[in-house]
């Protein structure tokens, strides 16, 4: 079911936080700035149109001519057909990993909130010149032998939020091949890692070009049993081969989950009115009824 919105018509929320809101049609998303008016937002619609909700969310940019914008955009419409809800919905993308960013140091070689592992004297190095999100990155430096140095985060089922579509995303700089990425999930006492397309029980990984400058990188994968898993490990390291005397570099990591929709709080006393001089007024919830009655009523 959609809102029929004519021109200069208003959809009026309570509350005056802005975040970052859009019209969803069923299939595409429009951004859409609010006024502040006292304790409400309002919203004026800039010519007529059908919307089937109004969504706010704490990301910017909902580009559905990328294939993660796409999958979201699906997964945001698939969650709003199960609720039924034609109403204002937030849609919440929040950074799963703690410290992504690798900000957070116990020592120049120990990342607080990430484990570290290498063989030789590879090392794990806080990195305060090349970076491309706060103080920090982190370094991967090789040895003279190329032995393998790698950092890890495990996620538990409790840092997860519900099945379906994960995005890892971070930007990395490589010399001498790849830097490899492991997305491992451990379920009943079997490891299964991510081969880039599908998860498999032997070992797999995904190998991130060799590249001299900063390079962003987003590997989707999908995670069907999220509260089922004991964990799901994290891994940057080096392509096994890479010269000796080398580094690879990792920052602003985000593990984010597609589409978490939250029903926004104020929905109870949504309000739209046709016109800046006539207000109607709607007790709009999750009810059949009465978004019925929206509808029928028309604002269009
Ligand atoms: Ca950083
Ligand atoms: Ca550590």
């Amino acid at each position: 079911m959609k809102w029929r919105l004519n021109e200069d018509s208003k959809i009026i929320v309570p509350g005056s936080v802005t975040d970052n809101w859009y019209f969803f049609n069923g299939h595409s998303f429009e951004a859409i700035t609010p006024t502040v008016n006292g304790g409400n937002l309002e919203f004026t619609v800039s010519k007529n149109k059908a919307v089937i909700s109004l969504i706010r969310t704490n990301f910017d940019v909902l580009d559905i001519s990328q294939r993660y914008g796409k999958i979201k955009a699906e997964s945001i419409k698939e969650s709003l057909k199960e609720t039924s809800c034609i109403n204002a919905h937030r849609v919440i993308e929040d950074n799963l990993l703690t410290d992504g960013s690798f900000e957070e140091w116990d020592d120049p070689n120990d990342l607080t909130h990430w484990s570290e592992g290498h063989g030789g004297s590879s090392s794990v190095n806080q990195d305060s010149i090349n970076t491309v999100d706060g103080d920090y990155s982190v370094r991967l430096d090789i040895d003279t032998d190329g032995n393998y140095v790698q950092i890890w985060q495990y996620r538990y089922p409790a840092d997860l939020e519900s099945d379906g579509y994960y995005k890892l995303s971070f930007w990395y700089k490589s010399e001498s091949k790849g830097l490899q990425v492991t997305i491992r999930k451990l379920k009943d006492g079997t490891s299964y890692y991510w081969d880039g397309s599908k998860w498999k029980t032997g070992e797999a990984s995904i190998i991130c070009s060799e590249t001299a400058i900063w390079t962003h990188k987003e590997i989707i994968f999908t995670l069907e049993d999220a509260g089922d898993i004991t964990l799901l490990h994290i891994q940057f390291g080096r392509e096994s081969g890479t010269a000796g005397n080398t580094s690879k570099w990792v920052d602003n990591a985000k593990l984010e989950k597609s589409g978490v929709i939250e029903h926004y709080d104020a929905r109870g006393d949504l309000k739209v009115t046709a016109n800046s001089t006539d207000i109607k007024i709607y007790a709009v919830d999750s009810q059949s009824s009465n978004q019925a009655e929206l509808d029928k009523v028309g604002i269009g």
